[in-house]
């Protein structure tokens, strides 16, 4: 069967020969305007950056080369004795643009798991942490550190040619996925288990059965199902994403791959993007306290004004390009309804409530663009049913999930030469004179 490395090398010629076509027939054609809504308005709905992987539709989500989820979830591979598609078969598809067999979803899980070993020096510098220090912020000091064996940046020092950057930043994307279970482990046992020992890596194990592992939940079936469900839907949301974006910014400059990585993450780590998971739970527990037994539509409606009028966002609901609710929502609703524990969990079921009312509220409350949820307002919630209970670190989930679709694109970054990213700034007055001219 071929190789990972192989099929990307397969692809290159044609993906090379379809950008030299753009660029020759179309370098001057115009696909859209700049408005001054946008230079001033986070850059929403410009069409300025080049994404292989997934294209995000308002209305109908997220593709992965053109696979929907319930396309993905139907011919991406399991893991043995799983039915939920995992890490590895999204990372195959999101690099390659094929489905994977069986087979290549194997090797490229046993591939990780040979190199999934943390370098000691990163133990040390994450055990020298403090445990009140946010989990995201020591992951993403974890990440930068594992720098200190980057191929791309010691071939780079030698002088390696341009065209055979993308075999040594392959080569770093697949050391930094595979250690991250490792990394993220172990944080949440420094922070919530001190001195509890950590179980090793198992070699038959895919990258999120052993992640369960070494986060100290053993072999819990549904939880593990979960996450490989999980990981594998967050991977990639389109370039213009805070993180994705932010990955690609520093990769332009040849920064390697875990320095690009770490960046990408602390744009994660904000509350309006990967955070709100954690804001999610936060806010639904409050609301369960406040609301007690009693728990019906007209005091969630209740309980969401008073989150209004107080002038804050309601966590979870929302999107920058979505105008419909999060299939991934969606997608991790039907796993909860698969499974009859969580159906009866409280914490999902008010989730589920909240949802029936929350856009309506919202409509008439007339601000957000999008008054649907996005994947945030369901994700944390599952977790703390299962007994992963700590808010604080479930955005780390998600930035396990996340290098998926980053490194992919730094790999065809280097692969397509792309250059540095320097879109050009206006001030204030700039953008008034040249309104008035236009
Ligand atoms: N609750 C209350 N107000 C909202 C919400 C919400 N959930 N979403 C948007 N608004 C407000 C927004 O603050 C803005 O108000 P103002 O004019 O006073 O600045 C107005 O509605 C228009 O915002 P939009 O254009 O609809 O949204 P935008 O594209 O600027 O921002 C989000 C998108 C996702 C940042 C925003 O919807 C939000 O803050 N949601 C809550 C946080 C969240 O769930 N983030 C997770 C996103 C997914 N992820 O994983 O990254
Ligand atoms: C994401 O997954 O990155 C979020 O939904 C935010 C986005 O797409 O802008």
């Amino acid at each position: 069967t071929q190789s990972l490395k192989d099929a990307i090398k397969e692809t290159i010629p044609v993906k090379q020969e379809q950008l030299k076509r753009i660029k020759a027939q179309h370098a001057g054609t115009t696909i859209g305007e700049v408005k001054v809504e946008n230079v001033i308005g986070g850059m929403r709905g410009l069409k300025a950056m080049l994404w292989d992987s997934s294209v995000l539709d308002p209305e109908k989500g997220i593709r992965f080369h053109g696979l929907s989820i319930p396309d993905c979830q139907q011919q991406l591979p399991a893991a043995p004795g799983g039915k939920e598609m995992i890490a590895e078969s999204m990372l195959w598809l999101l690099l390659t643009g094929k489905v994977p067999s069986e087979a290549q979803t194997r090797t490229l899980s046993r591939d990780l798991v040979e190199r999934g070993t943390l370098p000691n020096y990163v133990e040390k510098l994450i055990d020298s942490l403090p445990a009140t220090l946010h989990p995201m912020t020591q992951l993403g000091m974890g990440v930068a550190a594992l720098n200190h064996d980057s191929l791309f940046q010691a071939a780079y020092e030698k002088g390696i040619k341009k065209s055979e950057y993308w075999e040594a930043t392959l080569e770093d994307c697949l050391n930094l996925i595979s250690r991250l279970p490792a990394l993220a482990a172990r944080i949440y046992r420094n922070v919530y288990n001190p001195g509890k020992a950590m179980e090793s890596l198992d070699k038959n194990l895919d990258l999120v059965g052993n992640y369960v592992r070494l986060l100290g939940f053993g072999d819990n079936h549904s939880l593990t199902e979960y996450l490989r469900l999980y990981i594998a839907l967050h991977g990639d949301h389109e370039g213009g994403n805070a993180s994705a974006h932010t990955a690609h910014l520093v990769g332009s400059t040849l920064s390697d791959p875990y320095l690009s990585y770490s960046a990408a993450l602390f744009a994660l780590a904000g509350p309006l993007h990967g955070l709100a998971n954690q804001e999610v739970l936060r806010w639904q527990m409050a609301m369960q306290t406040e609301i007690g037994s009693d728990v019906t539509h007209d005091r969630i409606k209740e309980y969401l004004w008073k989150t209004l009028k107080s002038g804050q966002v309601v966590p979870g609901y929302g999107h920058g390009v979505l105008r419909n609710p999060d299939p991934r929502f969606i997608a991790l609703q039907q796993f909860c309804d698969s499974k009859p524990e969580l159906q009866d969990s409280p914490i999902i079921q008010l989730v589920k409530k909240t949802y029936e009312v929350a856009p309506g509220v919202l409509k008439e409350h007339g601000k957000t663009k999008n008054p649907y949820p996005n994947v945030d307002a369901t994700s944390g919630c599952v977790l703390y049913h299962y007994g992963l209970t700590q808010f604080k670190y479930y955005t780390v989930i998600f930035g396990v999930s996340r290098a998926l679709g980053c490194i992919t694109q730094l790999v065809w970054a280097r692969a397509l030469g792309l250059p540095l990213e320097r879109p050009k700034s206006l001030s204030l007055d700039a953008i008034e004179k040249l309104a008035k001219s236009a």
